[in-house]
């Protein structure tokens, strides 16, 4: 047998599980790719409130990481999760621009959904002009893109091919954009390629257990990269792979439930019987 592809993570930890780089892993996991990780931050819950409890790691710590398996052992796909500081953002970049990976995805995190974490105009800053240039794939949902792309809050269609395009000139070579709220009654993908649009519209989920929905499609688009997958085709899986996910999320309990990262995987296994 050949060995596996390898991915790395560098992300924060969500201890629940559902996020973060426990999602990155679990997902690169289920789609056969070998996971490792350089932890950015660490993130708790209040258990009373679920108000998130962020302590970032040194740069050092994260660096150590980044080399002992980008540089000590090599890799074959690499994504970038929560980057807690615009230190920290602007580091990170640097490694990647210097140390040239193969397949870099940047999934520009700026908060938690259905928390009040306050989003810094200077770590979107430090987005723009370390990541977006080094990426060959930006997912962004529509919020991550409005502040990526200096636009207002974007409600249509056409307000997404324009953050596209923005992002893209910014320096993203594909630009996805994950628009699950965009329009009633439906969810819609998009990636722009800097020449075409590629859509994936479906009636809408409704359901309130999307945790860690953001960090396991970009960690799926990562894995499918590291195996050979154009950029299309990542694209395509990933959804498929988050459908699935969501439609077998659950609750931990009255604040948030996670995505479930072996959906796809078990029902693949049953349909083969
Ligand atoms: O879902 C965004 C996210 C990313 N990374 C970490 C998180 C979260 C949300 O909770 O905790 C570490």
């Amino acid at each position: 047998m050949a060995n596996p592809k390898k991915a790395l993570t560098i992300a924060g930890s969500d201890c629940s599980g559902g996020a973060g780089l426990l999602a990155d892993i679990k997902t690169f996991q289920e789609r056969d790719v070998f996971g490792m990780c350089s932890i950015t931050v660490l993130v708790a819950m209040d258990p009373a409130t679920w108000q998130h409890l962020i302590h970032p790691v040194s740069m050092d710590t994260i660096r150590e990481q980044f080399e002992t398996t980008a540089v000590g052992i090599g890799v074959d796909a690499v994504k970038t999760g929560m980057l807690p500081t615009a230190e920290i953002i602007t580091e990170v970049g640097k490694l990647l621009a210097k140390h040239k990976l193969p397949h870099i995805v940047i999934d520009p995190v700026m908060a938690c959904k259905g928390t009040n974490v306050p989003v810094f105009p200077e770590n979107t800053k430090a987005m723009i002009d370390y990541l977006l240039p080094v990426a060959e794939v930006t997912t962004p949902n529509t919020f991550e893109a409005a502040q990526l792309a200096g636009m207002d809050e974007l409600k249509s269609e056409a307000d997404l091919m324009e953050a596209a395009r923005r992002i893209h000139a910014r320096g993203a070579k594909n630009v996805i954009i994950k628009a699950a709220r965009l329009l009633p009654g439906v969810a819609v993908d998009v990636l722009f390629d800097g020449n075409e649009f590629t859509w994936i519209r479906e009636p809408r989920l409704e359901t309130k257990w999307t945790h860690g929905a953001g960090c396991s499609f970009s960690a799926c688009v990562t894995a499918e990269l590291a195996k050979g997958a154009t950029v299309k085709e990542a694209f395509a899986t990933a959804h498929r792979y988050l459908r699935a996910a969501l439609e077998e999320g659950f609750a931990f309990n009255q604040f948030t439930g996670p995505v479930y990262h072996k959906a796809l995987a078990k029902r693949e296994a049953a349909a083969k019987g």
